[in-house]
This record gives structure tokens, C-alpha cells and sequence, in this order.
């Protein structure tokens, strides 16, 4: 390998040693079983990656109403406790250490998908242009409607309960999906929030259900073990807001002050473009004193410049982590990498999902 790098170098996320810099993206794959719980063959799916300094699971929601697609795991039952169980397991047992990733979609779903086939709940009555995927159709975002103050105690409620649950599955941590405008992202911009009472408005009212959450949460998992992720300027989920930098400014500083161990930042368009809309995250990275995850669109050599640079501490990678079990192991290498088959990211069985290669065992034995 010819560029230096410190992409294998351990790091101390907390009280959790890791061994190397890289982290697996939350990736949701739609493979859950009856109940929503994980499925067995993410046991060996989640085991196969477990030489990832840490592994975030896909996005789990935290209650019925936290879910907008289907068969997307949850983590707010027994049976799927008893499910993520067998995943820490098996992670743990090849010497991993993994999160999960907290989830309500808030206004982002279908009202088949909700109790009583009711409205999808959102800060705002405000529709969402795009599909969800339910009943294996693309079919429109159901029209949503606003939480009332009384609700918002609840919401809290079920991440505090989910982040109970998590520990109690072994989980070794875990992280709010405050990004790619699901419910704490819908409360905090001002393209999904009208509100006018004290979660909505200024920026402090629009920031205070994400706050509030994390307080919760690392209140419950210890804010050693709890981690964000958002998101500025992603347009995911026709989200918007009219002035990202200060919005983050001072949600980053809130977090910073609740002692959160990391913030996962999403650097761009989720997924697309890195520079989709102007935005300085060294702000974010100057205001945070936790460790900073950087994603999206990373590659070996752009995740050594950042680390060198001191702009990130950890880079969180999805697609090649889909496709790249031993991702580390080819980074270290510089072995070539297989390419993901977007036809099986969500939905489906072991094809595309547990079936990827690891680097041929004959050829290393050669070398
Ligand atoms: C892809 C498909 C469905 C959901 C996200 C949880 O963007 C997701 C997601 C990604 O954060």
C-alpha cells in the first residue's frame, strides 16, 4: 500500500476500545421476519462484518408509529429483543462491537403501517413528496398529522424504552437517527415544522425534541454509549431547512454539552453528492469534543486525508460495506473490492445480502 493512512489505528470511542477507524453505516436492507424481528441470517450477516472497528445496525424503530416501510426491524417488543440478542451475540463472538440505530420516521410512512391504520404523525400536517415502500409497491407518503404537545412526552418515551431494550440485547451502544428527515430532523427544520408552540418556531424550539431525546436516551444507555447522526443538508425525504449552519451550530453545541460520545454527520445529499449545498462541518467538528464520524461517499483515499487532517476521528462506510464483508481487510490490502448490487439492497433473503465474497483464502495463503 503505498499511501499512509491511519485508517487501521485503534481509537477510544468512550469506554470502548476499537481497533481500527472504520465504522459500518446504518443500512437498511428490509429483510426482517414475523414480528419485525431481525432475521436469522442477519446473525451471520452482522457476524461477517464484525472486523469493522464498530458496526451501527440498519435504522430500527422505536414503536409501531416509529415504522414507514416494511419489514424493517424493530426494537420495542420481546421477541425482537430476543432476535437482536443473537446478533450481539455473534458479533461479539467474532470480537466485535456493535450499535443500534434508534429510529422514528415520523411524517415518512403509510398508514397501513400504522396502529389502527391511522395518519403517520409528523410536527406539522405537511406531506412529504415521495413513495414508501409497503406491501411490495412503491406507494405515495401518506398525509401526515402533527403530534400534539401531549404526545411529545411519548416520543421520548419510546427511544428511553428502546434504548432500555438495547442494552438488554447486548448491544454495546447506541445511536439516534436524528438525519435523512425522519422525526427528529422533521421537528428541527423549518421545510416540515409550522408549529407554533415550544417545539417549533426559532431554532431553539425546533432543535428542543432532538435534545430532549438524547438527554433521554443517554440518561438510559449512559452518554458514553449514545451517538447521533444527522444530517444538514440532505435533501432525503423532501426535508429542508433555510438555514442549516446555524441550526447545527447550535444543535452540535447542545449535544456536546449532554456529553454525547460521537456525532455522525452525513456530509451532503445521503448517499449522492457530498456538495450538494454549501455547509462547513469543521464548524461542527470545532464545536463537538466527542468523536466525529464522517460519511458519505468515502473511499480509501479520502478517508486517509480526512483522518490526516484531523477533520474525523472514524468514517462510517455503507455500500462497501454491503458488498465487502472484509472491507477492512481489502482497504489494508489494497485488494480490489466487490461492487454492491443495488437490486438487492432491500428486501429479499441471503442473495446480496449474506452471499458477498471474502477475499479468496488460496490467494492469501500464495502471498
Ligand atoms: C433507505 C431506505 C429506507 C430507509 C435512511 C433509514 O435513509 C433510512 C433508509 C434508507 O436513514
Amino acid at each position: 500500500m503505498s499511501k499512509p493512512t491511519t485508517l487501521f489505528e485503534s481509537y477510544k470511542l468512550g469506554p470502548i476500545a476499537l481497533p481500527n477507524r472504520l465504522v459500518m453505516a446504518p443500512l437498511t436492507r428490509n429483510r426482517a421476519v414475523a414480528g419485525l424481528v431481525p432475521s436469522p441470517l442477519a446473525v451471520e450477516y452482522y457476524g461477517q462484518r464484525a472486523s469493522a472497528g464498530l458496526l451501527i445496525t440498519e435504522a430500527s424503530q422505536v414503536s409501531q408509529q416509529g415504522q414507514g416501510y416494511q419489514d424493517t426491524p424493530g426494537i420495542y417488543s420481546k421477541e425482537q429483543v430476543a432476535g437482536w440478542r443473537k446478533v450481539t451475540e455473534r458479533v461479539h463472538a467474532k470480537g466485535g462491537r456493535i450499535f443500534i440505530q434508534l429510529w422514528h420516521v415520523g411524517r415518512i410512512s403509510h398508514t397501513s403501517l400504522q396502529p389502527n391504520n391511522g395518519a403517520p404523525v409528523g410536527p406539522s400536517a405537511v406531506r412529504a413528496k415521495g413513495k414508501t415502500f409497503v406491501n411490495n409497491t412503491f406507494t405515495d407518503i401518506s398525509e401526515p398529522r402533527a403530534l400534539t404537545l401531549e404526545e411529545l412526552p411519548g416520543i421520548i418515551e419510546s427511544f428511553k424504552r428502546a434504548a432500555a431494550n438495547a442494552l438488554e440485547a447486548g448491544f454495546d451502544g447506541v445511536e439516534i437517527h436524528g438525519a435523512n428527515g425522519y422525526l427528529l430532523d422533521q421537528f428541527a427544520k423549518d421545510g416540515a415544522n409550522n408549529r407554533t408552540d415550544a417545539y417549533g418556531g426559532s431554532i431553539e424550539s425546533r432543535a428542543r425534541l432532538m435534545l430532549e431525546v438524547s438527554q433521554a436516551v443517554a440518561a438510559e444507555a449512559g452518554a458514553d454509549r449514545t451517538g447521533i447522526r444527522i444530517s444538514p443538508v440532505t435533501p432525503s425525504n423532501d426535508i429542508s431547512d433555510s438555514n442549516p449552519q446555524a441550526l447545527f451550530d447550535h444543535i452540535v453545541e447542545r449535544l456536546n454539552a449532554l456529553k454525547l460520545v460521537y456525532i455522525h454527520v452525513v456530509e451532503g445529499a445521503t448517499g449522492g453528492a457530498r456538495d450538494i449545498a454549501p455547509f462547513d462541518y469543521t464548524s461542527l467538528r470545532q464545536r463537538f469534543h466527542g468523536a466525529y464520524i464522517a460519511n458519505n461517499g468515502y473511499d480509501f483515499d479520502l478517508a486517509s486525508n480526512v483522518l490526516a487532517a484531523n477533520q474525523a476521528d472514524l468514517i462510517a462506510f455503507g455500500k462497501p460495506f454491503i458488498s465487502n464483508p472484509d472491507l477492512v481487510e481489502r482497504l489494508k490490502r489494497g485488494a480490489p473490492l466487490n461492487e454492491p448490487d443495488k437490486a438487492t439492497f432491500y428486501g429479499g433473503s441471503a442473495k446480496g445480502y449474506t452471499d458477498y465474497p471474502v477475499l479468496d483464502e488460496a490467494l492469501d495463503a500464495a502471498q
